[in-house]
């Protein structure tokens, strides 16, 4: 909850945001059945033209459920906690499936299940295939130090090919790493904290951050991360790669 004076963490600048989970309000896109859920990134929100892209959470239970994303956008969809089914098959905690622009399928998340969900439009480009359907586990993805720090280790869950118009990583902290350098790139993150806390620059402000926060940020905000306290901090990110941004 906020506090008794309506304090929150929670703030949202032209060139990136930082949501609490203190400010969620129930509110999916379309294609969710009655699922309950958090449409926490979007293009509605103010900034440098905006995301252009949109992050959200989905709770399990009865009626959570969905056959595609909207005409035109690949979704990502990550358990968090609990399990989900896909065609019939289980996907467990930490487990993914990647939907291509227009897939079709039968997807639903009983209750105690918890989903971070990512879509974008699919920005074909001649001459190279669309990707196809993943499924997948942070466990078996590719795990490497960042910029060969080993406390920093980069989980990449989608195939680095110029087919993927976006990427999905985990970041994992061990407490004290940060990233080596304040980053500014051409690539928007949206990013969800699913363990530990730390402190996020972002643009000329610091942040403490924890578990359950989510953080826009914008193509080329200054950004930089240390994690603190005892336990390791971990977060899942999106970002948008390959293709020209003319
Ligand atoms: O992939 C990235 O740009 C990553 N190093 N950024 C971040 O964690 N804020
Ligand atoms: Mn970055």
């Amino acid at each position: 909850m906020s506090g008794p004076f309506g304090e929150t963490r929670t703030r949202v600048e032209w060139n990136h945001a930082l949501i609490a989970p203190d400010g969620h309000v129930p509110g999916l896109p379309p294609g969710w059945g009655s699922a309950r859920g958090y449409l926490l990134i979007s293009p509605v929100m103010n900034g440098a033209g905006g995301p252009r892209f949109c992050q959200y959470l989905v709770e399990g239970g009865e009626g959570s459920e969905t056959h595609c994303a909207a005409f035109g956008l690949q979704r990502l969809v990550y358990v968090l906690a609990g399990t989900a089914t896909l065609d019939g098959d289980t996907l467990a905690t930490d487990d993914f499936v990647y939907f291509p622009a227009d897939d079709e399928y039968q997807f639903t998340a009983p209750a105690g299940a918890k989903l971070l969900v990512f879509e974008k439009p699919y920005e074909p480009v001649e001459g190279i295939e669309p990707p196809t359907r993943r499924t997948g586990s942070l466990a078996d993805a590719p795990t490497e130090p960042f910029l060969g720090d080993p406390d920093a280790m980069l989980s990449t869950l989608l195939p680095i090919e110029p087919g993927f118009d976006m990427a999905v990583n985990v970041f994992n902290f061990k407490p004290g790493a940060a990233l080596p350098f304040v980053e500014t790139h051409v690539m928007e993150h949206g990013l969800f904290m699913r363990a530990g806390q730390g402190v996020y620059r972002l643009g000329d402000k610091w942040y403490p951050v924890q578990a359950g926060d989510s953080i826009w940020m914008a193509s080329y905000c200054p950004q930089w991360f240390v994690a603190m306290g005892k336990s390791p901090a971990s977060y899942v990110y999106y970002k948008d790669v390959h293709r020209d941004p003319l």
